[in-house]
């Protein structure tokens, strides 16, 4: 919140009423309170007979994700009536820096009077993530000498561009995720309800973000089933949350505009699915702006064996890389920096908190076979995934296989994934001691992309 500017608002908005208190017009023309721009209807038709009528309307469109016109210049202070149209398909409003709210679902369109001040004024949409998006603008007054800087406008209530977010030591310690991969589902008709929970999550020792989850946890989890199942997900936003969400499938074959559109908060969806294919395969919420439902936590992986399933194996381990671009404390996380052309997160971690299995080593049999799916969900980064002091003798990237009875000799020493690309590797630990798990892409280790397998007691000269 820019405080000087919230101030000045106030003061004139103030100023205006205690003037407007001495006709007898006085409760009509404070249109700057937010209940009397929840009414707009009976608003405009006050005005009618006020002094302080209408100058003029200023139509401004919402669509995904940003207003137009933008930036719009009124001749003179005064009230004036905004024409919100929401021309997108999920809910938008604008909103000023005293809370005013006006609304429109998609297809709607709602009128409000506001009082624009000398200084002029800024708005955004305060839905969470849109005004990140872009979904800001300023209303100028042509006369006035002090119009709202960009400055001004960048740091109204938004989060912050600074790339430095402070460590917070009183950040609740962070939840371990459960790297084991879970058993494929039992029979071949899978119904899975799938709540997106939107939540505060620590992400890496004293940094907590709000993140957006399927089914509570960043990655979501593990789906696992075989080749001609049929998956049907009962995806559920609800009410309690903020903002429209969907799923998209990576492992399905389906039209983008029925099974993955959006639903709104307190909606449900069936998305059904046939696994046609074998692989690791990324899941994710395609909601506008995907960048930001993926970078804000809304990804997970599905597995889909061989209709005859996968070799038996000692240990079988589920990792999902993914970034995080920190946001303010408790905020959301930043779409301003994932969206950089050269994004630099200030975390890369496997199953979502920042070397969590270098503190919490992945235990193995020494010299037992480990099969681990890894996928990477971006949203922008590349894995080089990559486990110390092994040799992978199997892999299976995206339907490519190497594998020990086809191999002639050959061995892999990491595997190259672009965001959404997943594989499943296999190797053996050859003795009691510690096998880094890293992307090979080495300025990302120092940033939390970094585990342990631990064979035996971790130890190579006992
Ligand atoms: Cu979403």
């Amino acid at each position: 919140m820019n405080r000087r500017s919230f101030t000045m608002v106030v003061i004139f908005s103030l100023l205006l009423t205690s003037i407007a208190a001495c006709g007898d017009q006085a409760s009509r023309t404070s249109s700057l309170s937010p209940t009397a721009s929840h009414n707009p209807a009976s608003q405009a038709v006050s005005h009618q007979t006020s002094q302080q009528t209408s100058q003029a309307v200023l139509e401004i469109h919402a669509f995904e994700m940003g207003f137009k016109p933008q930036n719009l210049t009124v001749p003179s202070a005064g009230v004036y009536t905004i024409k919100l149209v929401n021309d997108g398909v999920i809910p938008h409003d604008i909103t000023l820096p005293d809370g005013t709210k006006i609304s429109a679902n998609s297809n709607e369109t709602v009128t409000a009077d506001v009082t624009v001040p000398a200084e002029g004024l800024s708005f955004i949409c305060a839905v969470p993530g849109h005004e990140a998006a872009g979904m800001k603008g300023t209303i100028q007054v042509a006369s006035a000498n002090a119009a709202v800087t960009p400055t001004m406008m960048d740091d109204h209530s938004g989060p912050a561009p600074e790339s430095n977010i402070a460590a917070d030591e009183s950040a609740p310690e962070y939840i371990l995720y459960d790297a084991k991969a879970p058993v494929a589902l039992e029979g071949t008709v899978h119904e899975i309800d799938l709540v997106v929970e939107e939540k505060d999550m620590t992400v890496a020792p004293g940094y907590v973000q709000h993140v957006w989850t399927f089914g509570g946890t960043v990655p979501g989890p593990v789906i696992r089933v075989k080749v001609g199942d049929t998956v049907r997900i009962n995806l559920k936003n609800p009410s309690s949350n903020e903002v429209p969400h969907s799923i998209d499938f990576h492992s399905s074959e389906v039209a983008w505009n029925d099974e993955m559109t959006s639903i709104n908060v307190g909606e449900d969806k069936v998305y059904e699915w046939k696994a046609n294919y074998a692989g690791v395969w990324m899941y994710h919420c395609g909601t506008t702006p995907a960048l930001h439902h993926i970078a804000n936590g809304m990804y997970g992986m599905v597995i889909v064996e061989p209709k005859e399933g996968l070799p038996a194996v000692d240990h079988e381990v589920a990792l999902v890389q993914s970034e995080w671009y920190l946001g303010p404390q408790g905020d959301l996380v930043s779409l301003e920096k994932a969206a950089s052309a050269a994004p630099a997160p200030e975390y890369v971690v496997f199953n979502g908190v920042a070397n969590q299995y270098k503190d919490h080593p992945i235990e193995v049999k020494t010299g037992g076979s480990v099969r681990v799916f890894v996928l990477n969900a971006g949203p922008s980064i590349d894995s080089s995934f990559h486990v110390v002091g092994t040799i992978f003798n199997t892999v299976i990237k995206e339907g490519v296989q190497l594998r020990p009875e086809t191999a002639n000799g050959y061995g892999s020493q990491a595997v190259d994934l672009a965001p959404a690309q997943g594989a499943i590797v296999e190797f053996r630990t050859a003795e009691d001691g510690l096998y880094p798990i890293v992307t090979h892409a080495f300025n990302f280790v120092g940033r939390g992309a970094l585990g342990l397998f631990q064979a035996g007691d971790g130890d190579p000269k006992n």
